[in-house]
């Protein structure tokens, strides 16, 4: 949804992985929506480097590739799910506006973005973000879930932020069971998480004029650090891309004239 924290998502993994804060994926500086477009931001390279470091981390070996989406309406448009179905497997580039694409039809979306535009590139996770201060999307979910299980069924890991925005525990509790039960996820710890993110609402370095911006917090990165483990976990898997079509011999063609 809108302004649920997808891109801080993106900056506050980086923060409690790296130590230090980046505003890698723009994200708001109030609850407006800023994400417009389906952007690709690289947290670490093939090389396993973070971007403009000179040093890989020792003995880290995965290169990890965040894309951050627009928020969606809570509806179960067929083109949301037709979307969600065309960036998994690779036909929406980086930079598209999405915004412009929901009021398409699934046709318009599926001849607009006809042609893979890498054949390498593979997804391997839906990360859902739901804000914990807001009412359980019902309908975004199913739509979400149909387009990840179309083609090559990436698995969903669901994030509850804002945990913060929910002081009543039992009002958490129930956002929770709600959530649990839309993703048919109850009794799973792998794939569904609660957490605050890095914000200036939370986490605001004391000094304005410090280039730190945001002050370490060990309680959000002891969480972020455990989806960390889980969103990298290779056990997890998504279905390998299909293989491109082989071109079929053409038959020749024969006339008979009589
Ligand atoms: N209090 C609090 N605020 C948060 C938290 N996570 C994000 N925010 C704030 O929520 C607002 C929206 O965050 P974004 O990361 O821009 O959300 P988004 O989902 O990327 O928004 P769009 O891409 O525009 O749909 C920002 O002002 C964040 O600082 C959190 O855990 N607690
Ligand atoms: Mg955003």
């Amino acid at each position: 949804m809108p302004g649920s924290g997808k891109s801080s998502f993106i900056n506050s993994m980086s923060m409690a992985v790296t130590g230090t804060w980046h505003e890698i994926a723009h994200y708001s500086q109030s609850d407006s929506s800023v994400t417009k477009c389906l952007e690709r931001y690289i947290m670490f390279d093939e090389n396993c480097h973070e971007v403009h470091e000179p040093h890989p981390i020792p003995d880290y070996n995965n290169n990890i590739i965040f894309w951050d989406c627009a928020g969606f309406p809570d509806a179960t448009e067929e083109a949301y799910s037709t979307i969600v179905y065309l960036t998994l497997d690779g036909r929406i580039p980086s930079g598209t506006n999405i915004i412009d694409c929901m009021d398409q039809t699934p046709d318009e979306l599926r001849s607009k973005f006809r042609s893979r535009v890498d054949h390498q590139m593979t997804f391997d996770r839906v990360v859902f973000i739901l804000s914990a201060d807001k009412v359980v999307p019902n309908n975004l979910v199913e739509a979400i879930k149909s387009g990840a299980q179309q083609g090559h069924d990436v698995p969903i890991m669901v994030v509850v932020t804002k945990e913060d925005k929910c002081p009543n525990r039992l009002h958490l509790q129930k956002r929770i069971e709600e959530a649990l039960a839309a993703f048919k996820l109850t009794g799973n710890q792998v794939r569904f998480k609660i957490t605050s993110l890095y914000c200036e609402e939370l986490t605001p370095w004391p000094d304005r004029n410090d280039y730190r911006v945001m002050k370490p917090n060990a309680d959000i990165d002891k969480n972020l650090l455990t989806i960390w483990m889980s969103l990298t976990d290779p056990n997890i898997k998504a279905k390998p891309a299909p293989p491109p079509p082989t071109p079929q011999p053409q038959p020749k063609s024969s006339c008979v004239l009589s």
